[in-house]
């Protein structure tokens, strides 16, 4: 495979100028975006790229999980095509560059190439995965993982957010429900480029992080039920207090997590109290656990470690639980020839770079189940992302989607 040559550049002010016009549909409260997955900005910023892939000359795709797929070409249409993308959903509270910078940095190479005259023996497929985030809808990574045929299609139309909504009716009221068979398509490599959404490459000054694995994740659902009763005429010893339960339990899982240093991470970001009033004992308590490491058995054994715990917890409180994996996958090793694909790129480029362990899910990590893939990373500031203040430099963007169009580009064959 001849390897692009080193001059080989996107358009850096195009891409920044696409992400930030992106960063106007579905705006949050403090200078980030709320455009959660199958609602009415989530339509429009698809409406918004697919206006661009049509300028950009592309043919769009569209599977029965919402999934866009926007086709250039290649000279050997027989040939499997190289795709590149990431997501277009974002968190509640989000940041622009989530998800988006993977999207537009995929556009931006198709954009290159176009401007270069420049064509590939392989199609390549700009994507962009449904409801990657899980913010709204459980799980995280949800289109990618029924891609995968790790999710069941049928099952997920039917998860429900938090009114009640459905999954399958939200994607079909917005008009993104494709008719073509999910999973059906040959992926001959896959590449995502996203922000690291933690602090290791800024903290070091390097430009360029090369994913050589991701870890795994366990989302437990766990619903505990204690009595209402009042909460001033009611003695201690007598109460059923689910909201003790839960906090009981948050302070678990971090001190779990901790015992599993430097790697396992572990929080609880998802409550909901019943019946949430101030003078009244929780009966119910609603939250999701959150816990995540690089080591298959160390997941497990927090995992274990977790449901005793809350068993334990229960049983001094007196108060019922049950609990529901809602989500969870084991710790990837992305495919040696695509992460070598995008060392190299960094290396011709003169970018510094170093191999990272992605924190994150992403959609690369369900995909490495059935192509081979691998993701590329940029610094972000204070390595801080779910949060508006997510930030990143013009710099590290064009750095990563260099990188990103010389992978590609390289996989694809000139
Ligand atoms: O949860 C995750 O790691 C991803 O941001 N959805
Ligand atoms: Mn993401
Ligand atoms: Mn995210
Ligand atoms: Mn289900």
């Amino acid at each position: 495979m001849a390897a692009p040559g080193e001059n080989l550049r996107i358009n850096s002010d195009r891409l920044w100028d696409s992400i930030m016009e992106m960063a106007k549909i579905g705006p949050g409260i403090a200078g980030g975006n709320n455009r959660q997955t199958v609602t009415d900005e989530d339509g429009e910023g698809r409406h918004l790229f697919k206006r661009w892939c049509d300028v950009a000359g592309l043919e769009m795709g569209v599977d029965e999980m919402g999934t866009m797929f926007a086709r250039r070409e290649g000279t050997d249409p027989s040939l499997p095509p190289v795709y590149v993308g990431s997501h277009l959903d974002t968190q509640p509270t989000g940041g622009k560059y989530d998800g988006v910078l993977g999207v537009l940095g995929g556009l931006e190479v198709v954009r290159s190439l176009n401007d270069l005259g420049i064509k590939t023996k392989h199609p390549i497929v700009v994507t962009n995965w449904t409801n990657e985030e899980g913010a709204r809808f459980a799980p995280a990574m949800m289109a990618s993982g029924v891609f995968a045929g790790v999710l069941d299609q049928a099952d997920v139309y039917e998860h429900v957010d938090k009114d009640g909504k459905k999954f399958g009716e939200e994607l079909e009221r917005i008009g993104w429900k494709g008719t073509e068979k999910v999973g059906a398509r040959q992926i001959h490599a896959f590449f995502e480029l996203h922000i690291e959404q933690g602090p290791i490459l800024e903290d070091e000054g390097i430009d360029i992080g090369v994913v050589t694995h991701g870890q795994g994740l366990k989302w437990l659902q766990v619903t505990l039920t204690g009595k209402e009763a009042h909460t001033g005429s009611t003695p201690m010893p007598k109460r059923r207090n689910a909201g003790l339960g839960m906090a009981r339990v948050i302070e678990l899982v971090h001190e779990i997590a901790m015992d599993y240093q430097p790697d396992a991470v572990g929080a609880v970001g998802h409550m909901e109290v019943y019946p949430n009033s101030r003078n009244i004992i929780a009966g119910r308590t609603v939250f999701t656990i959150d816990i995540r490491s690089p080591e298959k058995e160390v997941l497990d054994a927090m995992d274990g470690r977790i449901r005793e715990g809350i068993d334990t917890i229960c049983e001094a409180l007196d108060i019922q639980y049950k609990i529901e994996q809602v989500g969870h996958f084991d710790p990837v090793t992305f495919d040696k020839g695509c992460v070598k694909a995008i060392r190299d790129a960094a290396e011709r480029l003169g970018y510094t770079h170093r191999n990272i362990v992605s924190g994150a899910g992403h959609d690369a990590c369900w995909i490495s189940r059935v192509a081979p893939t691998a993701m590329v990373m940029c610094p972000c500031v204070d390595g801080l992302s779910h949060n508006e203040a997510e930030e990143i430099s013009k710099e590290w963007a064009s750095a990563g989607a260099d990188v990103l169009f010389h992978a590609v580009v390289e996989t694809a064959v000139i």
